[in-house]
């Protein structure tokens, strides 16, 4: 399997202005004719070269022609010609989910990253844009409704029960943005006026029986529209905007002009079967398909390496319309815990790269945490070093400049650094460089002469490919808190560390100060501050910053449960003083209170150790949670016994219900009997999916009849609702139990079971993997049973395969005896016979 680098990147040989397709539409056999014009670009004589995989050839004209392995070359006389082809594909039999597939009788496609040379032979880059108008015909009675980009042209009836309709997008996209959908939907339908007064026609596709939980994502597709108008000035551009839902997609969803297509799961929501977490993620992902229209189609990609020009910017762009919509700190906090849990760990371990990546085996696997989350938190920083209005004049001149054009990271900086007169040129390392920087921070206060001193240090630790490196820019909104008073001493200070070492001089300061560092997690990256004791409990409990109190609290939390771990003596008291704080404050909202008082996950505490210990961990993190319970045990009763009807989706209602939750959580671990006729009471009274799924979960880890009652009483409510049934499988692979790994492989067994299916496959076997303690049970059975899983689904679906390979990756952070059977695991996988270019990069990168 060959590299591909970025610094080999050349412009196309032919480009590609118009293609016409006429496909007639056969689940078993659907045979694409496509019409390319085509242009040669440049002065060379070379080729035109088309891009093809798992197309059967049927026909060639416009030129001499042969196969480079799946390449079609032809040869071209002239400066521009049409090039026809004729293939036939089969989507029953596409089981890789990319190109033209099916999903429950419903036939669409996929085509981002390189699924468009799955539907016809074409250059398949993103450099290269055309024009598309698409003719689909098909039986009528299987496929009622036919959609794709842009808008419908005409339509008819056909001969023998057939009929046909023809789309035309007049917007040049690349192949990667191209779809089509048929199949037998129904829309949810309405409209949005754009700023300038047009009408635009929206449609949610579904089944006709899901139609009444597509609610929610129209509201928030409008209001994402509102928001991009508002916000960037940005205005929906044709007169149709559709969205399909699908049960079996590899991803989240796509972006396809007009037409985006989504799992199912980021549609489809009600109150009754989805949490308000999976309520909240529907419309983060609704608007960020919704806003790539500009951070992605009307200006796209050069080449795959910049895949973060769209991706960090549109996650940056989401993450802003979702807290706008609610809580902006609780947002923050939820955004940074992700980054903690995904990219963090993929920054520190064998598969790290740039959010500009220099070489891939398999694109597909560069959808990452780095190229997205911390793409985004790039952008972000870039905002808070230029300011709000800077920023905007920003994405202002880059938008009009690059308009229909394919460009790059550089550019986006370009733009930047133009509109705002500032200098970013160091600022380009963090597109460079991979690693999560470390800093150092020690204050030092001089009462006599009323000044503190903020000594920083920075490193950024190797990583692959890249074993030394330079200080980045690292933007730190800093503020100093009176130990006394409690109050701010001055104003929040922006300071850019951007050396090795550096020291900051605060003055009038006449009281002991407290160092309130990195708010609002202003750079992504890990503080290691010195702290005097008791400092951490005062800014749990003055820090006026949300994230920085937020931060305090954890900061406690993790020194008892790191201590714990290590098998030192800890005192849990402080911990337990600043959550009682924090559960009975009038101040602070409870959706603040339900964040804050969730303890760092089991890998968290894993990521801050030397080696990480699953067991002592595990010990330490219950041992905490327990004596909090049963100290806390009235106050957090109170908090469980409030709540707030299931249709109300405020944040102060969403916040109750999840503080409701996680006090039900902490009871559970103080008192695991006496809770779990509890947490089956609101199991049972629950008039929402946020209040049983939360009971479900905690019921899932205890010893208790309850515990099966609940399960069984949950599958049988929901065993025809595809999402939940989803959540019933995760449920249990998430149980912290010694049980958990032979439960999971019955599960395998089960009826409702397939590794078919992206959602079911991650549901099972991803939550399992994910669920630490579980998985790495001495003696390494859940690291064989996981690589035996990869290796079925590689056979089936290699990307989603591929995503399963970072668990066994970690192994270099798990003392021998565990490493060496992760190892080993990794090893077996890279001998399989046929294995995927997907999985072997990941496993060969894993092992070196
Ligand atoms: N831009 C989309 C990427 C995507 C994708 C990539 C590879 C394989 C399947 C895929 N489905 C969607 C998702 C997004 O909006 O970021
Ligand atoms: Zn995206």
């Amino acid at each position: 399997h060959v590299a591909v680098l970025r610094k080999d990147y050349r412009p196309p040989d032919w480009l590609v202005p118009e293609v016409a397709l006429d496909v007639v539409l056969d689940p078993e056999r659907t045979v694409v004719r496509a019409t390319l014009k085509v242009e040669r670009n440049g002065d060379h004589d070379r080729p035109l070269r088309l891009a093809g995989d798992d197309l059967e050839l049927l026909k060639v004209s416009g030129g001499e022609w042969h196969m480079d392995g799946t390449t079609l070359v032809v040869a071209i006389g002239g400066d521009s010609a049409t090039v026809e082809t004729e293939v036939a594909i089969a989507p029953n039999a596409n089981s890789k989910l990319m190109g033209l597939y099916a999903s429950g009788g419903i036939l669409c496609t996929q085509c981002e990253s390189e699924g468009f040379r799955r539907i016809t032979f074409h250059p398949d880059r993103p450099d290269v844009l055309s024009r598309y108008r698409v003719r689909m015909s098909g039986d009528k009675g299987r496929y009622p409704v036919l959609l794709a980009n842009g808008n419908e042209v005409t339509k008819g009836e056909g001969e023998g029960g057939t009929h046909w309709a023809e789309w035309e997008d007049p917007f040049p996209k690349p192949s990667y943005l191209f779809a089509m959908v048929a199949g037998d939907l129904q829309p949810n339908r309405d409209h949005f006026t754009t700023a300038s007064g047009r009408k635009v026609d929206l449609g949610i596709w579904v089944r006709e029986k899901d139609l009444p939980k597509t609610a929610h994502a129209m509201e928030s597709l409008k209001a994402a529209m509102a928001w991009d108008e508002k916000q960037y000035g940005r205005e929906y551009d044709l007169d149709v905007f559709n969205i399909v839902a699908v049960d079996d997609f590899n991803f989240g969803a796509m972006e396809n002009k007009g037409l985006n297509i989504f799992n199912s799961r980021y549609v489809l929501a009600d109150t009754e079967t989805a949490t308000d977490a999976d309520i909240d993620a529907v419309a983060g992902v609704v608007a960020h398909e919704y806003f790539h229209n500009w951070s992605g189609n009307r200006v796209t990609c050069r080449d795959w390496f910049q895949l973060s020009l769209k991706e960090g910017f549109t996650v940056f762009r989401d993450q802003s319309f979702s807290g706008d919509m609610g809580s902006e700190a609780v947002k923050r906090i939820d955004d940074v815990r992700l980054l903690r849990a995904a990219q963090f760990p993929e920054d520190s371990g064998p598969l790290a790269h740039p959010v500009r990546p220099d070489s891939y085996m398999e694109i597909t696997n560069f959808y990452t945490a780095t190229v997205y989350n911390k793409g985004a938190e790039l952008i972000r920083m870039m905002k808070t070093i230029l300011g709000p209005e800077k920023f905007r004049a920003g994405t202002d001149l880059y938008f009009q400049r690059h308009d229909g054009q394919a460009v790059t990271c550089e550019d986006f900086v370009r733009a930047m650094e133009d509109a705002s007169g500032i200098d970013l040129k160091h600022f380009r390392l963090w597109y460079e460089q991979a690693g999560t920087p470390k800093v150092t921070a020690k204050l030092e206060h001089d009462a006599e002469a009323r000044t503190a001193t903020l000594a920083l240090t920075q490193t950024v630790p190797p990583t692959p490919e890249q074993p030394t490196k330079m200080p980045m820019p690292l933007p730190l909104q800093t503020a100093l808190i009176g130990a006394n008073s409690g109050a701010e001493i001055g104003t929040e200070r922006l300071i850019i560390l951007d050396k090795s070492e550096d020291r900051i001089t605060f003055d009038g300061v006449d009281e002991p100060p407290l160092l309130s560092i990195n708010r609002g997690f202003s750079a992504p990256i890990i503080v290691e501050a010195e702290r005097r004791p008791g400092e951490l409990e005062r800014l749990a409990q003055s820090d006026g910053d949300p994230f920085a109190r937020y931060e305090a609290i954890q900061e406690l939390m993790l020194r008892v449960l790191i201590g714990g771990a290590n098998g030192e003596a800890v005192d849990p008291d402080p911990v337990i003083a600043a959550m009682r704080d924090t559960l009975t404050s009038n101040a602070l909202d409870p959706a603040f209170k339900g964040e804050a008082l969730v303890m760092p996950s089991e890998a968290l505490i894993g990521d801050r150790m030397e080696k990480v210990d699953p067991d002592a961990i595990h010990a330490a993190r219950e041992g905490l949670r327990a004596a909090v319970g049963r100290s806390l045990a009235r106050e957090l009763g109170e908090a469980q016994r409030a709540g707030a009807p299931g249709s109300d989706l405020s944040p102060d209602a969403k916040g109750m219900r999840r503080l409701k939750t996680v006090s039900l959580a902490l009871l559970a671990a103080g008192d695991p009997a006496g809770t779990a006729p509890l947490a089956k009471a609101q199991y049972d009274a629950a008039d929402n999916m946020t209040d049983r799924q939360g009971a479900l979960g905690i019921l899932s880890s205890l010893d208790a009849a309850e515990r099966q009652q609940a399960f069984d009483d949950f599958y049988l409510r929901y065993r025809d609702d595809t999402l939940v049934v989803d959540k019933w499988f995760a449920l249990q692979a998430v149980a912290q139990r010694d049980e958990t790994l032979a439960t999971v492989r019955a599960l395998t067994e089960h009826a409702d079971f397939t590794l078919a299916n992206p959602n079911r496959a991650r549901s099972l076997i991803g939550a399992f993997a994910g669920n630490q303690w579980a998985f790495h049970r001495s003696g390494g059975e859940g690291y064989a049973f996981l690589a035996d899983m990869i290796l079925a689904i590689d056979a089936i679906n290699p990307q989603v395969a591929a995503r399963l390979i970072p668990p066994l990756g970690r192994w270099r952070r798990f003392h021998e005896d565990r490493a060496s059977l992760m190892r080993g695991e990794l090893e077996r996988i890279l001998k399989a016979p046929g294995l995927s270019k997907d999985v072997y990069e990941q496993a060969s990168k894993s092992l070196a």
